[in-house]
């Protein structure tokens, strides 16, 4: 069992999970907290690599392997790993992970903005979703050979899904020391071998008769990369991954040369007691749901989710946004050489993670940002620029609500530099409150004015109504069941005549925590299920549109 130290006292904890709502004392507690845990290392690991992977820890943290340190991260709901040098064979080892989740301005995402104190959120959060802290998806210790295989990245965006041609290009990286071995790699029935004479080895496939990745047939193909010596197997790295094209016209998304129309939710991962961390049964019963309401797609707002939500997106044919987490980014932050630094950083680790993912179908570098401050253009060009180098095959995109949440005042400056158009909308909730009628006219005119402007297929990320289960009103208004369930039918008709909107995504997916403020009794209401997943009238008046 981990353990948790607080002011000296010691408890234990679940990991995989938030600190906060195991114990009250530790609801508001930003640390930071003292994490242990101990394990044995037998003597056979002598002549094994031995790294400690985290999943993600909210959201800094230091790592000490018996008192010496040995890692840290700098930002949530990524990975990173340690090598544990200070390891102790043949005996009982300490690991301790000091995590803090103090929100600062620096920080991502960002808090304590200049004037918290007078009126902001508590916790001081700068984004609208509660700031949970801790070890948050499960860590592992990985023992490898020193002759290993390190990563493997499948790109198929040659293939050309007329001719059934599926055009494989796999590139294997070892270790140093597996120089002059054998490696031998495989996609479904065809193989490839040679010698290992770079660290970084690449495998070109041509499958005839290929069978794509589709919505209906997520069909995954086993990809096999394994070191041998002789007969002798020395490493093995299995993934699975399917065959598909993404690609764009001025209007739509193409999965396999076809238009496909995302029709899903912006959501959170996180859920009672657990916090944000990554509780299966949850995964599961959402898929179930999103397949229940007639979804294709989620957006992973506002941050990346653990690997098991991608992985079963993949097996059940969803088409998935996946998104920095650089929510809140604004003018103090163009002009921070650190942020800047920190938001590539994490571009990169979220890339290289979930690159071989055929569920993503796009990267989203920022959702919010004030991008009509004028040095956001540039700071954006080059957050495009780092996710395309990483990965030239996606479309990547930036959510944007300006010009209705900016603060410097003026139109957008950073949108024409992304692929793909995707903009949050509150017409009838934060303004014109209250009139569907005029929202729907609104929201008609604004996504007529974007295509005219750029030409480019454009999603509706965000637009949505907060309803609490049980608040019922005739006429509908706000905050009732009746007005959510209109107020989405009538704005989805609105998107559904426009043929260059290439998807809609509605806010939120379930009802969820948030910090305090005036707008918030406890928690954001506007998903069309509640938090414990009971579907709203507009979870109802979704399924009948989108199954139809
Ligand atoms: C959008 C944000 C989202 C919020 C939502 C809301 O992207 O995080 O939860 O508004 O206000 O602006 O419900």
């Amino acid at each position: 069992m981990w353990k948790i130290k607080y002011h000296g006292k010691e408890r234990p904890i679940a990991i995989s999970a938030s600190w906060n709502d195991q114990y009250e004392d530790l609801f508001f507690e930003e640390g930071p907290l003292e994490y242990s845990y101990y394990f044995d290392a037998p003597d056979a690991w002598k002549d094994k690599n031995v790294r400690l992977y985290f999943g993600a820890v909210n959201t800094k943290s230091k790592v000490y392997l018996n008192g010496e340190p040995i890692g840290s991260n700098g930002i949530g709901y990524l990975p990173f790993e340690c090598v544990a040098k200070s390891l102790k064979y043949g005996a009982t080892n300490e690991i301790r992970v000091e995590v803090e989740n103090k929100l600062s301005r620096d920080g991502l995402p960002s808090g304590r903005m200049p004037g918290f104190e007078r009126g902001g959120n508590f916790p001081p959060a700068n984004f609208d979703f509660f700031p949970y802290g801790g070890i948050i998806r499960m860590p592992y210790i990985e023992v490898r050979s020193k002759e290993a295989i390190l990563d493997v990245n499948v790109k198929c965006n040659k293939s050309v899904p007329s001719k059934k041609s599926g055009v494989v290009d796999i590139e294997v990286e070892t270790t140093q020391e597996c120089m002059g071995k054998d490696i031998e790699v495989s996609i479904g029935d065809l193989k490839s071998a040679k010698k290992i004479t770079s660290s970084s080895e690449n495998f070109h496939f041509e499958i005839k008769n290929a069978h794509f990745w589709e919505l209906e047939d997520p069909y995954l193909y086993e990809v096999k990369a394994r070191i041998l010596s002789g007969d002798k197997l020395i490493d093995e790295y299995k993934i699975k991954t399917g065959i598909r094209v993404i690609t764009l016209d001025d209007k739509h998304l193409l999965l396999n040369d076809k238009p496909v129309k995302l029709l899903g939710f912006g959501k959170h991962e996180e859920f009672p007691v657990e916090g944000q961390g990554t509780f299966k049964p949850l995964i599961i019963k959402d898929y179930d749901l999103l397949k229940w309401i007639g979804a294709n797609s989620f957006r992973t707002s506002h941050y990346p989710y653990s690997e098991e939500w991608l992985d079963m997106a993949d097996e059940l044919g969803f088409l998935v946004i996946d998104e920095a987490p650089h929510v809140g980014l604004e003018k103090y932050h163009y002009e921070n050489a650190e942020t800047f630094n920190l938001c590539v950083d994490d571009i990169q680790n979220l890339i290289d993670r979930d690159k071989n993912h055929p569920s993503v179908i796009m990267w989203s570098v920022a959702n919010e940002p004030d991008s009509a401050y004028p040095k956001s253009d540039e700071f954006f060009k080059k957050l495009y620029d780092t996710a395309k180098s990483c990965d030239p095959t996606r479309p990547v995109t930036m959510v944007s609500c300006v010009p209705f949440c900016e603060k410097s005042g003026g139109p957008d400056v950073a949108m024409k530099h992304f692929d793909v158009i995707s903009v949050n909308r509150y017409y009838g909730w934060y303004n014109h409150q209250g009139k569907i009628d005029e929202a729907e006219q609104l929201l008609s005119d604004d996504l007529d004015e974007l295509y005219k402007k750029y030409r480019r297929p454009i999603i509706l990320t965000e637009f949505g109504a907060d309803a609490i289960a049980g608040f019922h009103s005739n006429p509908a208004q706000m905050f009732s069941e009746e007005y959510q369930s209109e107020y989405i039918e009538k704005l989805f008709e609105v998107t559904d005549k426009k043929d260059f909107v290439a998807g809609i995504h509605v806010w939120a997916f379930a009802d969820f925590k948030t910090a305090q403020n005036v707008h918030r009794p406890l928690f954001n209401y506007k998903g069309v299920f509640t938090r414990a997943r009971d579907p709203k009238m507009a979870a109802h008046t979704l399924k009948k549109l989108w199954r139809r």
